[in-house]
């Protein structure tokens, strides 16, 4: 397995600790008034925020027509303090809904069909990172290290640049870096692009994510790979990594233990045997390969109808980001190829397919993944897909259920050991369903183990400080006040 990680220096570099606070800027801020902390990017950096002490800075998540008057709402917590903003409602219409959601994100997950690139949203993507760097900027301590997260806001350091801001900055992209030939259909890509090199460190999910992005710079924007792997250009010389976010797998397999047996999941198991459970857990998203999945189970059930009353599909999929057009068409798709498997193959006390449009607790959805024989995670496109991981962790390492995973999810890098899938036949995540009901213990033993040693040796934990690690080598660079 090729380590997406190279180890230069000493690899450890300093904690972050040692070297002042930890900045962390992302677009939406954790309400660290409730205790504990829900979500992905919170789980992930709210640990290292803790250990150094800092701030958090980013959207508040309310709209209000004062957003630009108010200045940042701080609250302390211990030594962690979060400062956010609010949003005009034209700023959450284009640059959150609009150029981020409709024009980014389609892009990114190499959607070009989808992506609405002449939206006027870009100015105010740009007039946005550019108040909340204003915003921030006046907070920064001289030895604070930043860390910005993900496509909504890209441009951030090169506007904080600009004002004489000469701190450390990385930046993590959670989703992947397309292929440069789909990049380069963005208008203006290039000046889009050029304010990555404001960051000293810029992290992808995955080697293919940063090798886009390293064929990108050097074609379109001239810029020169040095031998160590860094890209010189724009005066600046910039570190590229891959840095494969993962999650905190023994935890996770302690809520999934002690919730396996919860009355909720009590009447499933009456209805469909645990050897007989297929799960899916995503948001409601077209980069999540839904309509693909469920005619997969169309498939399998045509081709092997012994299945038919025995097999269930159980796909969790709450709604996300509504409003924007393409996620109610994905919805009413979905929705319509549930109703034409059901109806083909179900009867009056089974259906193939059960279909929950809303969000589920996180321990309930531990104990459902342990509960069940197959994990179905066969996105089109995907950053990494923490759901895979958690699939893993959530098993009973005597009796693990199987990982069908998509070779398009940056988890595929990594999981060598899942049954791997082309999501986009059908008929091949079928046979793959069924190889997963039909594997063997020893075979299911086997490949558990080996993946659970996988996301526990690279953890969320072990993502985070590889990241600060390697932001903190980045040092004696010159910040170009002024921007790229
Ligand atoms: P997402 O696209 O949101 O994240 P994913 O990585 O799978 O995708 O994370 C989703 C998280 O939400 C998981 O922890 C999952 O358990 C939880 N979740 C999903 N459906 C849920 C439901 N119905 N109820 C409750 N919880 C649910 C983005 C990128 C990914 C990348 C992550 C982290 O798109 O590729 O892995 O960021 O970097």
């Amino acid at each position: 397995r090729s380590r997406a990680v190279p180890m230069r220096g000493d690899g450890q570099g300093q904690p972050a600790s040692k070297t002042g606070r930890l900045v962390i800027v992302s677009n939406r801020v954790a309400d660290l008034s409730k205790g504990n902390l829900a979500g992905g990017l919170a789980v992930a950096v709210g640990e290292a925020l803790k250990s150094s002490g800092g701030l958090w800075f980013g959207w508040s998540g309310a709209r209000s027509a004062e957003a630009h008057s108010k200045g940042p709402n701080i609250q302390t917590f211990g030594n962690v303090s979060t400062a956010t903003v609010d949003l005009t409602e034209k700023e959450f219409e284009d640059y959150y809904l609009g150029f981020s959601n409709r024009c980014l994100w389609p892009l990114f997950h190499y959607r070009l069909d989808l992506a609405e690139l002449h939206t006027t949203g870009q100015a105010t993507y740009f007039e946005v990172n550019k108040r909340f760097a204003a915003e921030v900027a006046p907070l920064i301590q001289t030895d604070d290290t930043i860390w910005v997260h993900d496509y909504h806001l890209i441009p951030f350091a090169a506007h904080l640049r600009q004002k004489q801001v000469t701190n450390r900055i990385g930046f993590f992209l959670h989703i992947p870096f397309p292929a440069p030939e789909l990049f380069s259909a963005l208008p203006h890509h290039r000046d889009f692009a050029k304010t990555f090199f404001a960051y000293d460190l810029v992290g992808f999910q995955t080697v293919r994510d940063r090798e886009n992005f390293a064929r990108y710079a050097e074609e379109y924007l001239n810029c020169r790979r040095l031998n160590d792997g860094r890209l010189r250009g724009f005066g600046r010389t910039l570190r590229i990594e891959a840095f494969p976010i993962g999650i905190d797998a023994e935890s996770f397999a302690a809520e999934a233990e002690k919730n396996a047996r919860a009355p909720e999941l009590r009447a499933l198991a009456r209805e469909v045997e645990s050897e007989r459970l297929i799960v899916g857990v995503d948001r409601l998203d077209y980069s999540k390969g839904l309509p693909e999945r469920v005619r997969a189970m169309g498939s399998l059930l045509e081709k092997w109808p012994n299945y038919i009353g025995k097999v269930q599909l159980l796909q969790i999929a709450p709604p996300t980001r509504e409003g924007v057009q393409a996620y109610d068409e994905i919805r009413s798709e979905l929705e319509r190829i549930t109703g034409e498997v059901n109806g083909r193959y179900g009867d009056f006390v089974w259906s193939p397919v059960r279909y929950v449009n809303r969000p589920v607790p996180r321990a309930m959805l531990a104990g459902l993944f342990r509960r069940s024989r197959v994990g179905l995670v066969t996105p089109l496109r995907d950053g990494m897909n923490l759901v895979a991981k958690e699939y893993v962790a959530a098993q009973d390492p005597a009796d693990p259920g199987v990982l069908v995973l998509s070779q398009f999810a940056g988890a595929a890098e990594q999981m060598e050991e899942a049954l791997m899938v082309n999501p986009h036949d059908p008929a091949e995540t079928a046979t793959a369903i069924r190889r997963a009901l039909e594997m063997p213990l020893g075979e299911r033993r086997a490949r558990h183990k080996a993946l659970w040693n996988q996301i526990v040796s690279e953890s969320v934990g072990w993502w985070r400080e590889r990241f600060l690690a390697v932001l903190h080598e980045t040092n004696g660079q010159p910040a170009t006040p002024g921007g790229p």
